[in-house]
């Protein structure tokens, strides 16, 4: 195992926060106790607890308009992978990352795999990319990929998606994300249904190829790169593409791909009841696909989903096992601050819905008892539960506070004599 951080470090660092952290857990813990929870019970599901961190979240985002590259930014998978690695040695909670291919692409995959265990990192999901033409593409994707009218294009992006199944089993990944920007920009650029049942087809050619152990997370998104109208613009659109290809598609919630002020948690909870739920994109949103820090705007929407997540497992809903991704583009911070800060706040939503007295909130509901209803959800929510996520950290050798340890190392001031900067003016995503 690697450490990139050096663990005595974390150590002291640890051990001036101790005392502290004791007086506040010791807090809590009688104070869960008065309420019936344990708060041992709450640690262990912190420890549990894990989401996968997007490869291409590590280095800075950019909008239409300009990227704004910090120093010290990973060059390739290679840095890419270390920087996670660093996310998940702080914080304890991030022990997978999402690969994108192409731009993750190697010529020795089972190497990659290995570099990556040596970080104690393994892979979720691996995406498609057929939103941009690479260098070298016989085709272009400027007219759609999956639903492009022309057959030969949509052959070109179905092969495409099985090379990332083969990559993905390679890495020991289990799934592949597909989302796809076709669309359209003008009222009658395409026929509504034709493109939907090109991308379907398409899709089951996609769908042919996954081993039988695989699922394929669909992924929504309301609008951008079209504007007029998106094939897979929403989870009406998604359900009836998973339910058309098979019990291994699923749909996939990034939380920023709704209109503004849509109920997410309710779509949710519509997909767990038809057990289509793939999982999650997080990250947070104001007007739409902002790709804003998880929990940073709307801490308490998160709240909600985790809401129905755990009222979900607490069911005992059959084959529940939703996958957890991190999706954010991060502009003007440090990336690993904000990935290894959203990993805290996701743990936050999940420990404190876990906080929920269902039997209580159950005949509340029952009763017709709105405000006593709601008011056992705001308790739960309200419930400062960082003694928690802190103590999980501690006990696995992660970091008391995350980003404190991570400015103290100067790691980001290391890369960056090690990684020279990238000069010139870019825009885009990556
Ligand atoms: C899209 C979508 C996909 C992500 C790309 C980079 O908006 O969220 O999940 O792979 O961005
Ligand atoms: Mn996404
Ligand atoms: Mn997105």
């Amino acid at each position: 195992m690697t450490d990139v951080i050096s663990v005595d470090l974390i150590g002291t660092l640890n051990e001036a926060a101790r005392a502290a952290l004791d007086d506040e857990f010791g807090a809590l813990g009688r104070k869960l106790a008065r309420q019936g929870a344990d708060i041992e019970a709450l640690v262990q599901r912190a420890v549990d607890w894990t989401v996968a961190i997007p490869t291409w979240g590590v280095g800075t985002g950019g909008t239409r308009f300009a990227r704004f590259p910090g120093k010290g930014e990973p060059r390739g998978i290679h840095d890419k992978l270390e920087d996670c690695g660093v996310i998940q040695q702080l914080t304890r909670g991030t022990r997978t990352v999402s690969p994108h291919i192409p731009w993750d692409k190697v010529s020795d995959y089972n190497a990659l795999r290995q570099e990556a265990a040596q970080y104690g990192l393994g892979f979720d999901a691996v995406n498609s990319n057929t939103f941009q033409d690479q260098v070298d593409q016989k085709l272009s994707y400027k007219y759609g990929s999956l639903a492009n009218a022309d057959r030969m294009t949509r052959t070109q992006a179905v092969e495409h998606n099985l090379e990332c199944i083969e990559i993905g089993r390679a890495l020991g990944s289990t799934s592949i994300t597909v989302w796809i920007g076709d669309g359209t920009n003008f009222a009658g650029q395409q026929n509504l249904t034709k493109m939907f049942e090109n991308y379907l087809d398409a899709m089951a050619q996609v769908y042919a190829g996954l081993p039988k152990d695989w699922l394929m997370f669909i992924e929504h998104k309301m609008y951008e790169p079209a504007f007029y109208s998106t094939v897979i613009s929403d989870w009406g659109s998604n359900l009836i593409a998973a339910q058309t290809l098979g019990p291994q598609a699923k749909c996939l919630v990034d939380l920023g791909h709704h209109a503004p002020n849509t109920n997410i948690e309710q779509i949710v909870a519509r997909l767990i009841h038809v057990g289509k739920l793939a999982g999650f994109h997080f990250n947070d949103s104001k007007y739409g696909d902002d790709d804003l820090d998880a929990g940073s705007v709307d801490p308490f929407r998160l709240f909600l989903v985790f809401n129905e997540l755990v009222d979900a497992e607490k069911r005992g809903v059959k084959a529940f096992n939703p996958a957890y991704m991190i999706d954010q583009s991060h502009n003007v911070t440090d990336p690993i601050e904000s990935l290894m800060s959203s990993a805290i706040e996701i743990a936050r939503a999940y420990v404190q819905a876990s906080l929920v007295d269902r039997a209580a909130l159950a005949a509340a509901q029952d009763a017709n008892d709105t405000l006593t209803a709601h008011r056992i959800l705001k308790s739960a929510y309200l419930t400062d539960v960082s003694p928690i996520l802190t103590e999980a950290r501690i006990r696995q050798g992660g970091a008391a506070d995350p980003i404190a340890a991570y400015r103290k190392a100067g790691y980001r001031a290391l890369k960056a004599k090690e990684r020279p900067e990238v000069k010139g003016a870019s825009s885009g995503i990556v």
